[in-house]
């Protein structure tokens, strides 16, 4: 019989409390669940203040029936946030501590006859060594993904070389319209006994037509490598959204004559180049990067999704006309890439090595386990183009661990896979000058001018001063957005003013800055969607970042949105902005249309207000006068062949502004932005930094180690020791290095002042 794969996600029992016991005992009093399961689905999007960090358990029975005799068994893990270890009756079977991976362990060794206790123990609490450590999202805990039971013949292809398929498919192109196929991996025989079989490579067409078959006799010891190679002449070309075209490598081991084990792995044949002067070459075509970025959690689900869901942010992804996607901070789940397989979208996917390394492990070795799963498991995705080796990692602390750390990322990952490019995203304060700008085949920059700091043209400039920096280095801006809150609107948008007027005005900017510019292959928006951010509390609403052209529900679509859509997508459209500023106190209004099509007209209470024809995808109508009571403005618009798009709103004239639109900042809030005036800044006298005694460069755990200039400390930043950055980052932060972080708000005056007192006390 050939090998099965059983889903396992029903009749768990769950248990929000970590005791050693329950890896033998079952749990008496705990909930039934189903799979996928977070434990953090409210408390990581805001419920509460705190969202649970700590282990919790997951049971379930399992019996060892007659069909499972002689079978191998394993158990696939989708994913146990962050940490997993699974016993087996009491003994431990196997561990993750990859929280974004799949994971397998081989139960056979463990189980017996009867009934057997499959426990798991989960955790997401705070851990040094295992990543992230620190990062603007919330770390759900739970068995997230699905679960499955893999039901093995004593012959299968490698299901345990912390990859997904065991079998790995390349393809290159060698020659004009010619491609090198390869599929390699390992064949198990768990018999003593050496055998005699065959492994075959079938190349299926999109209608099912064989395109070639090739095979080769092999002697299967205990592990048996195997590599098939063929060369493919003209195959039809994966070109992206355009033409996602996918065949199908049915690869299998026969033995004993009959087939023992079976893959079947979609590929497309391309080739992709990132260039200076051309941007991302997809196929020799160029193919500006017109990207968003994704989490993974969903409203109400935390990171408990499942296939309907990320069908559900496929299609938005796809309704905005977004032709590629950075899967940010760390592995998604496969089947999200799969889709983006099918539909043509160009991946970055990426590790959690992000914000702040490991402080106990300088080689942060959990970053290669968690590159090498990425790439192992993702590999045969051929809408992957690059891989991710880190995000702001510098952001707190820039060692040379940091820079070596970078380096021997990239080399695994081009030993692993030499054929797709390596990435990085900067946070902005890493100069364009950097050695690390070096490291990676092209680089990311997370850019927030006109939002975090600087203004909303900046982003331009500094574009330029990077590529007169660097004239070689493909740039790609691999963050840029603003928390939008909808329920927030502005006749005059500012910065940190969460309406979504500021936001459309920041996007329409940035796509300007993007597309004018060759050496900036494209874009990734932050975010597609809204997403748990449990440490926040801003813009209205506690527990998200508010950046996402969709809400957390995917149920609003954000203005913004529309514009997207009406730079990228071919369906045609109209979309009127501002429809939540419903009640308007001005009589002339400006009224935006965002549209793909050259035609409209906009009408209020069925007047004509304006007709506009022109190839811009933001028409504004000024001076729109409203009424008294409802003015329905409708707009029209004209496609090709007479087709006619519409979409209204209703707005009122008001006397007074609504003061629920405007967003009014907390006072009290911990980071008062003028914090420091209570201080003398006025001795700015230079001072000459003494050895031997303190200063503002040794890291805050060294400051601590002393009463006196711990209390240095205390008197001047009292006001940021409760914040989880701060807990996180104080043995490897310096005052010097949080005074780069806008974040903290330090003027260069007040360092001065702080060494005074510091340098005077001796180490
Ligand atoms: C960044 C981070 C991302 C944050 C984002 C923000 O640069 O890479 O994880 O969510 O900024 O919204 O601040």
């Amino acid at each position: 019989m050939m090998n099965k794969e059983l889903p396992y996600n029903e009749n768990w029992i769950f248990k929000q409390a970590d005791d050693p016991s329950f890896a033998a005992q079952p749990i008496q009093d705990g909930q039934h669940v189903t799979l996928p399961h977070s434990w953090n689905a409210s408390d990581g999007q805001g419920e509460s203040e705190a969202y649970y960090r700590g282990a919790c358990w997951y049971q379930r029975l399992f019996q060892l029936e007659s069909e499972h005799m002689g079978k191998q068994i394993y158990l696939e893990i989708g994913a146990a946030g962050n940490k997993g270890e699974v016993y087996v009756n009491g003994h431990l079977a196997g561990e993750s501590r990859c929280g974004y991976a799949m994971f397998r362990v081989a139960l056979n060794r463990l189980l017996h006859e009867g009934e057997n206790l499959i426990s798991i123990r989960v955790d997401n609490g705070y851990d040094n060594e295992v990543l992230p450590l620190l990062a603007d999202f919330t770390f759900y805990g739970g068995l997230y993904r699905e679960v499955k039971l893999l039901l093995l013949d004593h012959l299968h292809f490698d299901v345990m070389d912390n990859g997904r398929d065991g079998v790995y498919v390349t393809q290159k192109r060698i020659g004009a319209g010619l491609f090198e196929l390869t599929v390699e991996g390992q064949i198990i025989n768990h018999r003593a006994a050496r055998e005699s079989g065959r492994v075959q490579l079938e190349l299926r067409n999109q209608e099912g037509k064989t395109v070639c078959e090739i095979g080769a006799d092999v002697t299967l010891e205990k592990n048996t490598a195997f590599k098939l190679v063929q060369e493919i002449a003209d195959p039809v070309l994966w070109h992206g959204t355009e033409q996602p075209y996918l065949y199908e490598a049915v690869v299998t081991v026969e033995s004993e004559g009959e087939v023992k084990d079976r893959r079947s792995v979609e590929i497309g044949f391309r080739t992709i180049q990132a260039t200076t002067d051309r941007g991302i070459l997809l196929n020799d075509k160029p193919l500006k990067l017109n990207g968003v970025c994704r989490h993974q959690d969903f409203g109400g689900k935390g990171n408990a999704i499942t296939k309907a869901e990320m069908e559900l942010d496929m299609a938005l992804i796809r309704e905005v006309g977004a032709n590629s996607v950075r899967l940010a901070h760390y592995q998604h789940d496969d089947y999200f890439y799969r889709l983006c397989d099918r539909y043509g979208l160009l991946v970055w996917a990426e590790i959690p090595y992000i914000s702040i390394p490991s402080t106990k492990d300088p080689h942060n070795h959990n970053a290669f386990e968690q590159l090498e799963r990425l790439i192992k498991q993702a590999y045969n995705h051929c809408s992957i183009y690059c891989w991710g080796v880190q995000n702001e990692i510098t952001i707190a602390v820039e060692t040379e661990h940091t820079h070596t750390n970078i380096q021997k990322l990239v080399q695994l990952a081009k030993q692993l896979d030499p054929n797709r490019m390596t990435v990085q995203a900067n946070i902005n304060g890493v100069a364009d000058e950097s050695v690390i700008n070096s490291y990676t085949d092209m680089i990311g920059y997370n850019l927030y001018y006109g939002w975090y700091y600087g203004e909303i043209k900046d982003l331009g400039d500094r574009f330029d001063s990077f590529h007169r920096a660097n004239p070689e280095i493909p740039l790609i801006l691999s963050e840029y957005g603003v928390d939008t809150n909808p329920r927030f609107h502005s006749y005059t948008p500012k910065v940190q003013d969460y309406s979504e007027e500021y936001q459309l005005m920041f996007h329409h900017n940035a796509l300007d800055s993007i597309a004018s510019r060759p050496f900036v292959q494209g874009g990734y928006v932050w975010n597609m969607f809204d997403f748990g951010s449990a440490n926040r509390h801003e813009g209205g609403v506690r527990g998200r970042n508010q950046k996402g052209l969709v809400t957390i529900d995917r149920k609003l679509k954000k203005d913004a949105f529309f514009l997207y859509k009406a730079y990228w997508s071919d369906e045609p459209f109209v979309h009127l902005t501002g429809r939540r500023f419903a009640e308007r106190h001005q009589a002339q209004n400006e009224i935006t249309v965002l549209t793909n099509l050259r035609h409209i007209r906009m009408y209020n209470n069925g007047k004509l207000v304006a007709e506009m024809r022109s190839d811009a995808k933001v028409k504004v109508a000024h001076e729109v006068t409203l009424y008294e009571g409802n003015n329905l403005i409708k707009v029209e618009g004209y496609g090709e062949s007479g087709s006619l798009y519409t979409d209204e709103m209703t707005l009122q004239l008001v006397s007074k502004a609504n003061p629920a639109y405007e967003y009014v900042k907390p006072e009290s809030g911990a980071h008062v932005v003028n914090w420091f005036e209570q201080f003398d800044l006025s001795d700015t006298e230079e001072l000459k930094l003494r050895e031997g005694y303190y200063s503002t460069f040794d890291t805050i755990d060294e400051l601590f180690e002393n009463e006196q200039a711990q209390a240095v400390f205390v008197k001047y930043f009292a006001h940021v020791t409760d914040n989880p950055f701060f807990e996180v980052t104080r043995s490897v932060m310096s005052i010097e290095k949080m005074a780069q972080l806008t974040f903290y708000n330090i003027p260069p005056e007040l360092l001065n002042v702080i060494n005074k007192e510091l340098n005077a006390i001796p180490k």
